[in-house]
């Protein structure tokens, strides 16, 4: 098996020891960061979702699965963001309440720090209060808001007019993004934005800046 097979299969066998040494042998042999993000811990979990779609594998399996993919891109992600890069905005991002899915979160917020952001975490499961609160206290550019179950994905809607209700919606561009999201969800909802992946979320970030 390549690297890349082998990576995937470490995520989903949850392996984060043989994650990481992978990842410093496929460096060491020239692949590149991205590949072994998308090719072998992203591609591991995708599979892994089917088999948890199917009930073959449950969530503990996936929860140490989740952790050996973060270990894996946190240890991609100084070779993900390029050095020196000065601060261009300040973005804040959290997944809304009810939702515990992160991964893909964290990719985006990579991807914004490389892209020179400052980023402002606010976790998981985050109620709508604390996300106005951080607008206030933090007074970013851009939000971002990620919600990963079509039972939460009301939730991304909420938060927006919470945000309005306390006459904040002017003061920041909105961002939403997440498996079950679409542009016209987006649209709908009055986000000035959509991604579907963390990379146009980077993109996304900095157009709407120079738009503002
Ligand atoms: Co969950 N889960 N999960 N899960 N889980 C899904 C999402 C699901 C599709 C699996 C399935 O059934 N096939 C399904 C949702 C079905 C639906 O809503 N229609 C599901 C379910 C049902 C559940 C539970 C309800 C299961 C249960 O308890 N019975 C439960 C809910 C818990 C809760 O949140 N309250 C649950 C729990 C979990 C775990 C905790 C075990 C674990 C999360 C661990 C963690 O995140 N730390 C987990 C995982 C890992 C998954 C799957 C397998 C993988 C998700 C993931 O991380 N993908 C997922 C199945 C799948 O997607 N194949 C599944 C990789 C990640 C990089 O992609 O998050 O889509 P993604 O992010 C992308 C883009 O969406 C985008 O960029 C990212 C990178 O390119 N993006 C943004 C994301 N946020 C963005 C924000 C932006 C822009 C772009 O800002 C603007």
């Amino acid at each position: 098996m390549s690297i890349l097979e082998n990576l995937s299969e470490a995520v989903q066998k949850g392996r984060a020891k043989d994650v990481l040494t992978l990842i410093e042998e496929g460096l060491a042999e020239g692949l590149s960061a991205q590949r072994l993000l998308d090719e072998g811990l992203l591609k591991g979990m995708s599979l892994l979702g089917v088999r948890f779609k199917n009930n073959e594998v449950f969530v503990p399996e996936v929860l140490i699965a989740a952790r050996a993919l973060n270990k894996g891109s946190e240890a991609l992600k100084a070779q993900l963001i390029a050095d020196g890069v000065e601060a261009k905005g300040k973005a804040v991002i959290g997944t809304v309440k009810g939702d515990l899915h992160d991964i893909g979160k964290n990719l985006v917020k990579m991807m914004l720090e490389g892209a020179g952001f400052d980023v402002v975490d606010l976790g998981v499961d985050v109620p709508d209060e604390k996300f106005v609160a951080a607008i206030q206290e933090q007074t970013p550019d851009v939000l971002l808001l990620s919600a990963l179950l079509t039972t939460t994905m009301g939730q991304l809607g909420a938060v927006i007019d919470a945000i309005k209700a306390a006459g904040l919606r002017e003061q920041v561009k909105i961002m939403v993004g997440g498996a079950p999201i679409t542009h016209g969800f987006a649209t709908e909802i009055g986000a000035d934005g959509y991604s579907p992946d963390a990379a146009s979320a980077a993109e996304l970030a900095t157009s709407l800046l120079v738009a503002a």
